[in-house]
């Protein structure tokens, strides 16, 4: 097939997932064309000549305080989709994705599908700013993902849709996000356990809390060391905290980093201490390496992790419990070892690219050929 993908380039989870999805695509022999403002973060390293990145133009005006990203996205899918006779749109993240391929249909008659992600639905969706078009455009696409069941409940409740969304989880490499041992990380200490978190370092993801939790599990495990993993608008502020608790010793920021598969197998409990996810592809990374992960109970994450089982989870907001859940894994190596073997199993069952790749091709030929 013939694919145009539209997603936000960056280190979102959205944009990882469409662009790591865009290459499978492009592996299994598809046409694939992204197309955005900027080269997609994720398509680093994974060139291939089936792969074509489209970038939007968008045209500064004096007359502009807000230049129309939209329009010119959509003139830029219109453009590609004829230009290179693509079957299908994806369109990943709903605003304002959703509608530029709406547009671009319009002229086109090329079919879009929406994948919906998280705040997409969770915060901005419902906005009254955006509320009524952006509804529009998801109800008039020719079909509706959601990368968990968490995500499908809230496009029905939240923002209202009266069509069907289907559920399609997110997936990992289970190769490059393999267990192995440890390499060319130095300890500072020879017996202390490492806890790691990686993320874009956005408020939601509260790293703070976990700062805190770990002013608690230092008072009883000295030793204890967290490796912060990946920058973002809160760094500044978990850097202060850190040093107002005296935990500079314990904690470490490492900044973005592009060997994480290393750093989880360097690691001996992962944390994702977030105040809503939809399906984290952090916490997929870290379970398919088979470290052992807690995670805060909300949104999509009960559908990924079965707590004392194959992960530990634990309420948002709660530092203290969080602290808990970090000494009692920290305490027992065992447990360690069952979780992560459990999460690794459970990633191999539900989140690999051959099971997830196929719902998404299935799907565009379902609506390319209702098009034909
Ligand atoms: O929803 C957002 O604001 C950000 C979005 C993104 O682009 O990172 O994150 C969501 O999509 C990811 C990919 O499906 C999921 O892994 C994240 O759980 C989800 N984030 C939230 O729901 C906060």
């Amino acid at each position: 097939m013939r694919i145009g993908i539209t997603c936000y380039p960056g280190v979102g989870g959205s944009g990882i997932l469409a662009t790591r999805l865009g290459v499978e695509f492009a592996k299994r022999g598809h046409e694939v064309h992204f197309i955005t403002y900027e080269r997609p973060f994720a398509v680093q390293g994974n060139d291939q000549e089936n792969v074509h990145i489209h970038l939007v133009n968008v045209l500064e005006y004096p007359l502009f305080k807000y230049p129309p990203y939209t329009v010119a996205l959509g003139s830029e899918m219109a453009r590609v989709a004829i230009q290179e006779k693509l079957d299908v749109l994806n369109v990943h993240y709903a605003i304002p994705h959703a509608t530029a391929a709406y547009l671009a249909r319009e002229i086109t008659r090329v079919p879009y599908v929406v994948t919906l992600h998280g705040s997409d639905v969770t915060i901005l969706g419902s906005d009254p700013s955006y509320q009524i078009v952006n509804n529009h455009s998801v109800e008039r696409a020719d079909a509706v993902t959601a990368v968990s069941e968490f995500m499908q409940r809230e496009a029905y409740e939240r923002l209202g849709l009266e069509r069907e969304v289907k559920v399609i989880p997110n997936f990992v490499d289970t190769q490059v996000f393999a267990p192995a041992p440890c390499e060319a990380i130095e300890r500072d200490c020879d017996k202390c356990g490492v806890i790691v978190h990686v993320s874009n370092f956005r408020p939601v993801k509260r790293v703070t809390d976990l700062v805190y939790a770990m002013s608690i599990v230092t008072k009883q495990e000295p030793e204890a060391r967290l490796m912060l993993v990946g920058d973002g608008p809160d760094r500044h502020s978990v850097e202060k905290l850190i040093e107002s608790l005296g935990l500079h010793s314990n904690v470490t920021l490492t900044g973005f980093r592009s060997d994480i598969p290393n750093l989880l197998r360097c690691s001996d409990i992962g944390v994702l201490c977030s105040e809503t996810e939809s399906a984290p592809l952090t916490l997929l990374e870290g379970m398919s390496t088979a470290l052992p992960m807690i995670a805060t109970k909300v949104g999509g994450v009960h559908e990924i992790i079965n707590d004392g089982k194959n992960g530990l989870l634990v309420p948002p907001k709660h530092p203290e419990e969080l602290a808990q859940a970090i000494l009692r894994l920290y305490r027992d190596k065992k447990l360690r070892r069952i979780l992560g073997e459990k999460a690794r199993r459970t990633v191999l069952e539900r989140y690999t690219a051959d099971k997830v790749v196929n719902q998404y091709i299935e799907t565009f030929e379902s609506v390319s050929k209702t098009k034909g």
